[in-house]
């Protein structure tokens, strides 16, 4: 009986196959909290997350809001990322892919339950598509979920306590051929053991050509410096809270994740015209001193104040032009900070986090406005200026 057991698994796994299908089953989420940099700290712990249990990730929409939308939209994930890097580390499928051509036969309508680590609002259910973006993400899909399951205790953390043998017992793909997830299954910030996943992002050309072609056709040859200036109102609202928050949001990438050196400061998360302006000369030279490639530009990436008027009095007498992209595009954006010649990023935003990830993976210099303080300085967190 066992091996007859064992026989007909053996047959229906190599069915699966020929089929297409992944027979240890798929991973999907709603990326459904913040904007691209919180979606991309979470994408990455996902990525893990799915590798660990060995399952397929469904890569999903990102989720983006547009003024005066009370919905949001959801933009296909290789709009803005290739597939094809990302299916050399792990299996991927985009989810348009998966609901046409898989969720038919893996994921019937009448059983589709949704993932959530304990009840969502009102009663003993997840209420994965109650709110904006959770409605709008589904419906994108046309996905109706017919239940709920609350996998707590388990957690994302692939790397300690023997998490995915705990997920495989709890999970057998055989019985949950999808676990569909309300929230991503990673942690924000991204966890330290996930941040090398980003070289296996890799923009697609639309995004990669676009930035390509400012750097050639606008910048002047020569060096440039690309800096993020995170300052618009939610911005400033989110840095009041610094004081009793030392690690709010992406600040690990610079204080630790145990703030280990130091705790982010006002400065850091918004730092004053003169830190900007000091800082940034200071950079200029330093790479003048060390390089043959004069610095001739730099390029200001910003939500809200570019602050170009300031910065180019500021930089006239060295020689350096001043620039932004003429389109809000934060994708161009963050394409082109990470191939200028330096970086000089915040260290509370997962925005300037996404950069300096990308760069660290390239093996290019990146440091941040106002860190490390004089003090975490003498206490021995880097300084790559
Ligand atoms: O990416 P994000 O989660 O980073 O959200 P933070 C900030 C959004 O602002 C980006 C826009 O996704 C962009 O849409 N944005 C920021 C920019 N910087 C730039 C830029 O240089 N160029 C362009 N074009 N757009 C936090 C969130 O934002 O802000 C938190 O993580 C919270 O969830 C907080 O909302 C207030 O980490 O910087």
């Amino acid at each position: 009986m066992v091996s007859l057991n064992k026989y007909l698994f053996f047959v229906l796994l190599q069915l699966s196959f020929a089929l297409g299908f992944d027979p240890l089953g798929y991973v999907l989420y709603c990326p459904c909290m913040g904007r691209f940099g919180n979606q991309a700290d979470h994408f990455l712990g996902a990525l893990g997350f799915a590798r660990g249990l060995n399952r397929t990730l469904v890569l999903p929409a990102w989720v983006e809001y547009r003024y005066g939308e009370p919905r949001s939209i959801q933009v296909p994930f290789d709009t803005y990322f290739k597939v094809e890097p990302l299916q050399k580390f792990h299996k991927v499928v985009t989810m348009e892919s998966f609901m046409k051509d898989i969720a038919p036969y893996e994921w019937p309508r009448n059983d589709r339950k949704s993932f959530c680590y304990m009840a969502r609002g009102s009663g003993e259910s997840c209420n994965a598509k109650d709110g904006n973006p959770f409605g709008p993400f589904w419906d994108t899909y046309d996905v109706e979920f017919t239940g709920s399951e609350f996998y707590g205790p388990l957690h994302y953390d692939m790397y300690h306590h023997d998490m995915a043998k705990q997920w495989k017992d709890r999970y057998p793909a055989k019985m949950w051929p999808v676990l569909a997830f309300t929230g991503a299954p990673a942690s924000f910030p991204v966890q330290e053991e996930n941040k090398h996943l980003q070289k296996y992002l890799r923009w697609s050309d639309l995004v990669e050509d676009e930035a390509h072609s400012f750097i050639t056709n606008v910048l002047p040859r020569g060096a440039f410096v690309g800096i993020h200036l995170r300052n618009g109102i939610d911005w400033v609202r989110a840095c009041q809270h610094i004081p009793e928050s030392p690690s709010l949001f992406a600040a690990a990438q610079c204080v630790g994740y145990r703030n280990e050196k130091g705790k982010a400061t006002s400065d850091m998360c918004l730092p004053t015209k003169e830190t900007i302006v000091r800082q940034l000369k200071r950079t200029i030279k330093n790479i003048n001193n060390k390089s043959d490639n004069e610095v001739r530009s730099v390029f200001v990436a910003s939500d809200s104040n570019h602050m170009i008027d300031e910065l180019r009095s500021a930089l006239k007498r060295m020689n350096v032009q001043v620039y932004k992209y003429p389109k809000s595009n934060p994708h161009v954006d963050l394409a082109i900070l990470g191939k200028s010649n330096h970086f000089v990023g915040n260290c509370v935003s997962s925005f300037s986090a996404f950069v300096k990830r990308e760069r660290d993976v390239k093996g290019f210099a990146s440091s941040f406005w106002a860190f490390p303080t004089q003090k975490s300085a003498k206490s021995g967190a880097h300084d790559e200026l």
